[in-house]
């Protein structure tokens, strides 16, 4: 992020991996409740600073929480060129992966296809956006996002319009199983690279000890917590991304 950026998110950032330059940069509401409160609050902070970069990440469940035509007319009337960025799975995940746990033996959890946790067919997120004029882009691929970025910022900066991206991450299908198993091997060289090295008070310290004392309990929990630190990592390369961006002079 560049020097004053501030984000502001719900699920899925992990400031640690970024290079913030002071406090106050990343901003989170609590989990057990209140989705749909990021992309409010980074309106609130654009209010405040007009010159500022402020970025909402959030989940296409958390966007529709939020009640998107509302924040994206104030916008536009006020003119808060904030950046929205969509983090579009097409389902629930976070209700997914809580039922599975609670009940993985259960008739929902044994399915192909999970009840009520589909968001396909998916909505055109963009079109809400462009209804209050925004720049709005869908990101298929992950080698258009840099660019996709570029002429974000390029608009934020000069048009002091706001900006949705929305881009296309994988679910929970065959995709982001292969992508646990490449997130998991980019993990190992994380424990050898970072927190080996740094030692027990490192910063890797945590996402050593998480697996470990899970294989205490036994090898499927030690397992899934493996998984899901190396599912938060595959989001981190993506916000790596987006950081190296943020950071280049306009
Ligand atoms: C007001 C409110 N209602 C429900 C929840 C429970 N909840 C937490 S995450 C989540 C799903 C978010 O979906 P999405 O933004 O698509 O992210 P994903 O889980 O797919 O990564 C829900 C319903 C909540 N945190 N706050």
């Amino acid at each position: 992020m560049d020097e004053e950026a501030v984000a502001f998110t719900e699920l899925g950032l992990l400031p640690q991996y970024m290079s913030l330059s002071g406090p106050n940069r990343v901003f989170f509401n609590v989990h057990a409740g209140g989705l749909g409160w990021a992309i409010p609050a980074a309106l609130g902070a654009q209010l405040a600073d007009r010159n500022r970069l402020v970025i909402s990440v959030v989940g296409d469940g958390s966007y529709m929480f939020t009640n998107p035509t509302a924040c994206h007319q104030i916008a536009e009337a006020l003119e808060l060129p904030i950046l929205i960025i969509i983090k579009n799975n097409g389902m629930w995940n976070a209700v997914r992966r809580s039922v599975v746990k609670a009940y993985p033996d259960g008739t929902a959890a044994q399915s192909n296809t999970m009840p009520l946790t589909s968001l396909e067919p998916a909505p055109n997120f963009s079109m809400i956006a462009q209804a209050s004029r925004a720049h709005a882009e869908q990101v298929l691929n992950p080698q258009d996002l840099p660019s996709a970025l570029q002429r974000a910022l390029r608009v934020i900066r000069e048009e002091k319009r706001q900006v949705l991206l929305d881009l296309r991450v994988a679910g929970c299908g065959i995709g982001s199983i292969l992508m646990d198993w490449f997130n998991i091997a980019y993990l190992v060289l994380a424990f050898y690279f970072g927190g080996v090295l740094k030692g027990a008070t490192g910063a890797g310290a945590p996402i050593i000890a998480i697996p470990i004392i899970s294989l205490l309990y036994d090898v499927p929990t030690a397992v899934a917590a493996i998984k899901s630190l190396a599912y938060l990592l595959g989001h981190l390369r993506a916000l790596a991304c987006l950081g190296q961006q943020l950071g280049q002079p306009g």
